[in-house]
């Protein structure tokens, strides 16, 4: 009898692994008009302070980081939580958003931005996450399928953008959306702090992926299904040819190990953490 009662007690307690496959999953629309973020935060009171949620009636089985770098897109980010909140709780995962922001003059470091979250996120989660999503802010996904997960191999998660007509524009793509388990992204010390500008990070992290024998898995095309905001071009990188270069002789030399930055703050907003932090040349 007093073991029966006990078994009791611990199932009241614990909650169900959620679903492998959550219901209701298929296209989602996009709402990409001029939004306030104050009129976003009043929308979703289930979303913890920093952007974190995770599913009131059963354990999730994923834990992901998701990490957007950041600069002057302030138009988008009501736009993008607007649209990623409700996405991802459907998901059935625990999660969190990290905004990570520029704060200096220099040209835009997507790559160091995306290091430094890897970094501060890990440091807002007991335990850890997982699993890493790295996000760019105008890119909004339309299939609730696409599961924000992270599966044995590193996930290229925006196959088909309707800008690139729904094709992908070479085979080792792994820019816009892309996933790594916290494996992964350690192994492969992180992305390399060294393009500044537009360009050629992410195929950087292709060739790191590619020497520590990972190798990218995608979606089907009509899952990865992807819409952009519209924005202005940025400024591409001349040096970035010949950093690719050399990406196989100094990955161990350039990456998470040698990430110098300095923390401005990490401040709690209702629907997203704010990461920001002035980068320089020294890493
Ligand atoms: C390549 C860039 C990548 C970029 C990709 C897609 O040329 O960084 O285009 O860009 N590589 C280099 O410049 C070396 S997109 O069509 O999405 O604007 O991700």
């Amino acid at each position: 009898n007093l073991v029966s009662e006990d078994t009791t007690q611990v199932n009241e307690q614990s909650m169900p692994v959620c679903d492998e496959v959550p219901p209701d999953l298929g296209p989602v629309t996009a709402n990409k008009t001029e939004m306030e973020l104050d009129w976003v935060e009043k929308k979703y009171p289930e979303v913890d302070s920093g952007g974190f949620y995770s599913p009131p009636n059963c354990t999730a089985r994923h834990k992901v980081a998701i990490i957007v770098p950041f600069r002057d897109r302030h138009q988008h980010l009501a736009i993008f939580l607007n649209h990623m909140h409700p996405f991802l709780m459907k998901q059935q995962i625990e999660y969190g958003i990290f905004i990570v922001e520029q704060n200096d003059t220099s040209a835009f470091n997507r790559a160091k931005l995306m290091n430094i979250g890897f970094v501060e996120s890990q440091k807002k989660k007991p335990g850890g996450w997982q699993c890493f999503i790295f996000h760019d802010i105008d890119l909004l996904p339309l299939d609730s399928r696409n599961l924000y997960s992270c599966p044995e191999q590193p996930r290229h998660m925006s196959a088909s953008i309707d800008k690139l007509k729904f094709t992908l524009p070479y085979d080792g793509i792994f820019g816009g959306v892309s996933a790594m388990t916290l494996e992964q992204f350690t192994k492969v010390n992180g992305f390399s702090n060294r393009y500044w500008g537009w360009g050629g990070e992410d195929d950087d992290m292709f060739h790191r992926m590619k020497k520590m024998h990972y190798h990218i898995t995608r979606y089907n095309m009509s899952i990865a299904v992807y819409t952009m905001l519209d924005h202005e071009e940025s400024a591409p990188n001349p040096k970035r040819f010949k950093l690719l270069l050399e990406t196989s002789k100094t990955l161990e030399k350039d990456g998470l190990s040698t990430l110098k930055y300095d923390l401005v703050h990490v401040e709690q907003h209702h629907l997203y953490t704010h990461v920001l932090a002035n980068i320089d040349e020294r890493s």
